[in-house]
């Protein structure tokens, strides 16, 4: 089946976002015609990625590569050298967010912080402590004292990766989180809460589904994120001049998706990319493969059924 898609006014050149857009994936309560992204933006003169090491981070620093006057990027472990040229200027850093002194240097002078630095998957309980606990609250407790002014953490769909697939699910659903890292992602969403009420940091909590230049599996057909995509997510998190604690879903716009995505379209989101184009293959790779019945019930797959000793299966 084909989406329709209709083409938007090309009213915002800043941003870019005047991409097609499919009909299906407009709110009931947004006109296609509706100016969802103001004039104003919020501007961003230093903006740090933390975790840029990793494969979002790397992506993230070619795709915002001149977009902001200084990008600072920051891993704990080394990173390719700052490249000279006329596309802003790069500050390359190397933290481990664990070490509280390390943080507030890795944060001087920084008006935005895109936050992807700590464990990205499931792991022991002191490496999540470690780095999606502590190393969490050192970067939110640090940009607070800093300054900061915005925060686009990456959090997860693991953090409500216990919601049956038949479900859809949007922002104000409660957590299920599927893992020791989910209860990690649920607790950023939760600490970003909190630095937005109390201190006014403003947050954009993307839940990624799964970040790549194509699905690679069927379940990633209904999560899938490609990078131009997440970049301009990135972009309204750091630039919409209305932001105070935003959820929303870090996902294309997949046919199959099984997230009801309208606050990020209020906010201006226009995904230009679908995972449909790469089912048939996808599928057919699948093929014959054994299946686990707990993972293919529920969102979070794999995340669902390792370790899972409960008699029953949750609703
Ligand atoms: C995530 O949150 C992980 O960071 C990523 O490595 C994938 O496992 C992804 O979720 C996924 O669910 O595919």
């Amino acid at each position: 089946m084909t989406t329709p898609f209709r083409q938007l006014p090309a009213r915002d050149k800043y941003h870019g976002l005047e991409a097609a857009l499919p009909v299906s994936a407009v709110s009931t309560t947004l006109s296609v015609n509706d100016t969802v992204w103001p004039e104003e933006k919020t501007m961003m003169h230093r903006v740090l990625i933390t975790g840029a090491g990793g494969g979002i981070g790397r992506s993230l620093r070619e795709t915002l590569r001149g977009v902001y006057p200084v990008l600072r990027v920051s891993d704990r472990v080394p990173l390719a050298p700052a490249r000279a040229g006329n596309e802003g200027i790069e500050e390359v850093d190397q933290t481990d967010i664990a070490d509280m002194a390390a943080v507030e240097k890795m944060v001087a002078g920084v008006d935005g912080i895109i936050h992807l630095g700590g464990i990205s998957g499931e792991n022991s309980w002191e490496k999540i402590l470690e780095g999606n606990i502590v190393g969490l609250y050192n970067v939110f407790e640090a940009a607070r004292r800093a300054g900061t002014t915005r925060i686009v953490m990456a959090t997860s769909n693991h953090a409500v990766g216990f919601y049956p697939r038949s479900q859809t699910i949007d922002h104000r659903v409660v957590p299920r989180p599927d893992s020791r890292y989910g209860v990690s992602k649920a607790f950023s969403e939760a600490l970003a809460s909190l630095y937005a009420d109390k201190h006014g940091i403003g947050f954009l909590c993307t839940r990624i589904g799964n970040f790549g230049t194509k699905p690679i599996d069927s379940r990633r057909l209904s999560i899938w994120i490609s990078p131009r995509d997440y970049t301009q997510l990135v972009r309204i998190g750091l630039e919409h001049p209305d932001i105070h604690f935003e959820i929303v879903y870090g996902v294309s716009n997949n046919q199959r998706s099984w997230y009801d995505n309208s606050n990020a379209y209020r906010l201006g989101y226009r995904p230009q990319d679908d995972s449909e184009p790469y089912a048939a293959a996808t599928l057919a790779a699948e093929a014959g493969q054994p299946k686990d019945p707990i993972a293919e019930r529920y969102q979070g797959g794999t995340f669902c059924a390792d370790e899972f000793t409960a008699e029953k299966q949750p609703d």
